[in-house]
């Protein structure tokens, strides 16, 4: 073996081996092809041609992964020669056999450097796909011209629009990858495909010139109207997935030069959106949410056995979520009857499992033998971890957990679900505040990924870790959050779903203002939300906050008026929607718009009328302005804690980022002009963010506070 070629920082290293020119990447953690990676391979290929005793070349890479991609931190940022598809042109063009060996991710431009090698092997365990789309991007290296050529029209279209990965098996049957090998060494399986490939003189195959299965071209065009069809209603304002489909028309239509030329067009136009800026935030902010201090600081206490105290529907999700990640749970309940109606809820969600098909019976066995309901706290004395998820009610939140005080082995993590309650006092009710933190899991508990971290005054370093790990083993995105009402998501809830009241008191109806925010990129606007959720339970908080509430603060007594009525939304039939005969999408209802007309009257509100940018600039302010506060107060270690916040659990559109993200893409100088412009009418509730204010004046933005925690 010989070394005969080092690029800049040694990230692309080329050995001979046998005249086989072995390629290797070394670009931790997941080999992204950076500038010097580029630079890299590009020499790698010229040295390969130059060299005579090069008979074909090997490229693998190092570590855990083929290649993940681009290098996304270096979009947005001044390009670098060479590009990607330039790269892969080269790569192509090559003279000498080029087979690329893939173990791990071989994803967006990564998968188009395999794409253009002339031969392909995948092991066990690769995952091969081309997730730009994710990005707000399409595959910019070549990925929408080859990848058809290679697997037709339609899953290659469909590869591409939903980001999905193929494993070897998968890419071998759809046409991706030559052959598949078992073993998990790329080199000693590449070096022996190439060698057998030399001897059977294999010649070089460039995927351009393949026109494969673009060949019926009438049968191709058909199967992609059809994506287009679908792709226009499905893409819900996402600007990439229509671009996706032009570039494969192109690939039908056009020499393949000019399908790469219309590539690189399309692909320049998404880089330059801002919805790439937001999706890219999104893809950075939920990494970065996991790294708090307490989990660099601290090593997390073993988790081998969950406890869940309540068997409601909070409850049974945490355990389907506990279950579903391999862990034995033992569900608390106070008496026998209860305990069934809990294990009940655990079994519906499996059963709807296996009713789809989705999951073996047998599995279903398997996975209910890890779950045990009992009546008796002596039953968990020896679990890890204990998630209370009991009534609302802080008394009777206490009560529990001077039980547990009582029962659970030193060293236990005791956790509260609850969403609002004070959790510092919580902990006080036990003589080990140290173990004591709140672990909000949003409902269906087993679905949402959004977990808020509650850290208590005095909660041990240790258990914030061991909560990060376990949000990491239940699949959840974690966010770290202080104590305070309503913790970062509900605390800044209750503000924006104000700012909705009081546009709907001041002339916008609540189908306006549903179909603004549904039209800003959300699944559901908020008078929806409420009628899903049930309208009793802001009510029942509502009442409850009466007494304590700012006598001169403005309310708004509309959805009083409608609870009052018994019309609690979608389990009643009706809320601000009507539901007939259980109907799951409401209409509009014009009892309710006499309600709103006589709520105002009774306040002397002459209504005006709202557009719908007028709606969302004053929900939008209402959220980023209170963001603004909970960053300042510690509650949310950055601003990406409140972006990842909204994007894991209140349907916040990916694509803007997240609110704190929108607020810089707009200016923060124009969202506090708002602000200021709003508080003419309303200075109570339209008080600048001081946090706001100093930025402003700074001329910085909220990514400037992004900085590792
Ligand atoms: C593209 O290719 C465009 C081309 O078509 C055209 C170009 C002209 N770049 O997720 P993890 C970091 S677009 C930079 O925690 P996992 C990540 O931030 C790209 N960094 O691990 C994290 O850093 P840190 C298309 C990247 O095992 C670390 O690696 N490709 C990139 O759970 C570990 O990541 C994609 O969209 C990157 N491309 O998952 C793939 N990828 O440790 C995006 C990762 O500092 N990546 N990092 O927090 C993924 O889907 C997952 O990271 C992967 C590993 C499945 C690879």
């Amino acid at each position: 073996m010989r070394v005969i070629l080092q690029s800049p920082a040694s990230v692309v290293r080329s050995t001979l081996q046998d005249g086989v020119q072995l390629v290797s990447i070394h670009n931790p953690p997941v080999n992204a092809l950076g500038a010097a990676v580029r630079q890299g391979l590009m020499a790698a290929i010229a040295q390969a041609e130059a060299d005579a005793h090069v008979k074909a070349v090997l490229i693998v890479g190092d570590g855990r992964a083929f290649i993940a991609g681009a290098d996304i931190r270096e979009f947005g940022k001044p390009p670098v020669a060479p590009a990607l598809p330039e790269v892969c042109q080269r790569i192509e063009s090559c003279s000498k056999p080029v087979v690329a060996a893939i173990h791990g991710a071989a994803l967006g431009g990564g998968l188009e450097v395999a794409l253009s090698a002339h031969y392909r092997l995948a092991l066990p365990s690769a995952q091969l796909g081309l997730p730009e789309v994710l990005l707000g991007l399409l595959p910019g290296s070549g990925g929408t011209q080859r990848a058809p050529r290679l697997m037709g029209v339609k899953a290659a279209t469909e590869l591409m629009l939903s980001g999905k990965h193929l494993n070897a098996q998968a890419a071998l049957a759809a046409g991706l990858v030559d052959v598949v090998v078992e073993g998990d060494d790329p080199v000693a399986a590449g070096l022996a495909y190439v060698r057998e490939l030399l001897a059977r003189q294999a010649p070089v195959r460039p995927t351009s010139a393949q026109a494969g299965r673009l060949a019926d071209k009438a049968a191709a065009q058909a199967e992609l109207d059809v994506l287009r069809a679908d792709t226009a209603k499905a893409a819900r304002g996402l600007f990439s997935p229509l671009k996706i489909i032009d570039c494969v028309q192109a690939a039908l239509d056009l020499p393949f030069d000019q399908g790469m030329q219309f590539e690189r067009a399309q692909f320049l136009a998404c880089l330059e959106s801002p919805q790439r800026a937001g999706l890219i935030h999104a893809f950075f902010a939920e990494r970065e949410v996991a790294k708090v201090p307490e989990a660099k600081a601290a090593v997390p206490r073993p988790i081998t056995s969950i406890a869940v105290i309540g068997g409601g529907t909070m409850g049974a999700g945490i355990t389907v979520s506990a279950l579903d990640a391999g862990l034995p749970v033992t569900m608390i309940e106070r008496d026998a009857e209860s305990i069934a109606r809990g294990r009940a809820h655990v079994e519906k969600v499996y059963d709807a499992l296996v009713a789809k098909g989705r999951m073996a019976p047998e599995a279903k066995a398997a996975t209910m033998a890890r779950y045990t309901g009992s009546t008796r706290y002596e039953d968990i004395g020896s679990a890890d971890l204990v998630i209370e998820a009991v009534f609302e009610d802080i008394e009777v939140k206490k009560a529990v957990f001077r039980e547990l005080d009582r029962g659970c082995k030193p060293g236990a993590v005791l956790a509260t679900n609850t969403s609002y309650l004070d959790i510092d006092a919580i902990a006080a009710a036990t003589a080990r505040p140290q173990d004591v933190i709140g672990l909000h899991f949003f409902s269906p508990a087993n679905i949402m990924k959004l977990l808020e971290i509650v850290v208590p005054a005095r909660v041990s370093a240790d258990v914030v870790a061991t909560a990060f790990e376990l949000a990491k083993r239940l699949k959840k995105v974690p966010v770290r959050a202080g104590v305070c009402d309503g913790f970062i998501g509900n605390r800044i809830l209750a503000v924006y779903k104000q700012a909705a009241d009081y546009l709907m008191e001041d002339g916008a109806s609540p189908y306006e203002i549903d179909a603004a925010v549904r039209g800003f990129g959300y699944p559901m606007g908020p008078f929806q939300v409420t009628d899903l959720a049930g309208g009793d339970i802001g009510w029942a908080t509502r009442k409850r906050r009466a007494a304590t509430r700012d006598p001169k603060a403005r309310y708004v007594e509309i959805a009083d008026r409608i609870c009052e009525r018994g019309w609690f939304g979608q389990k009643t039939g009706r809320g601000f929607y009507l539901y007939p005969e259980g109907a799951r999408v409401g209409q509009p209802d014009p009892e309710v718009q006499a309600i709103v007309d006589a709520e105002r009257a009774r306040k002397g509100v002459v209504p005006r009328p709202f557009s719908a940018d007028e709606i969302m600039r004053r929900y939008m302010a209402a959220m980023v302005n209170e963001g603004a506060k909970v960053v300042a107060e510690g509650i949310a270690l950055r601003p990406l804690d409140v972006d990842v916040t909204f994007l894991s659990g209140y349907g916040f559109p990916r694509f803007r980022g997240g609110p704190m993200k929108w607020a810089d893409m707009q200016g923060l100088d124009k969202v506090l002009a708002d602000i200021r412009e709003f508080a003419q009418d309303d200075p109570l509730f339209w008080k600048p963010a001081a946090l706001l204010e100093q930025l402003v004046a700074e001329g910085r933005n909220f990514d400037s506070l992004n900085q590792p925690a």
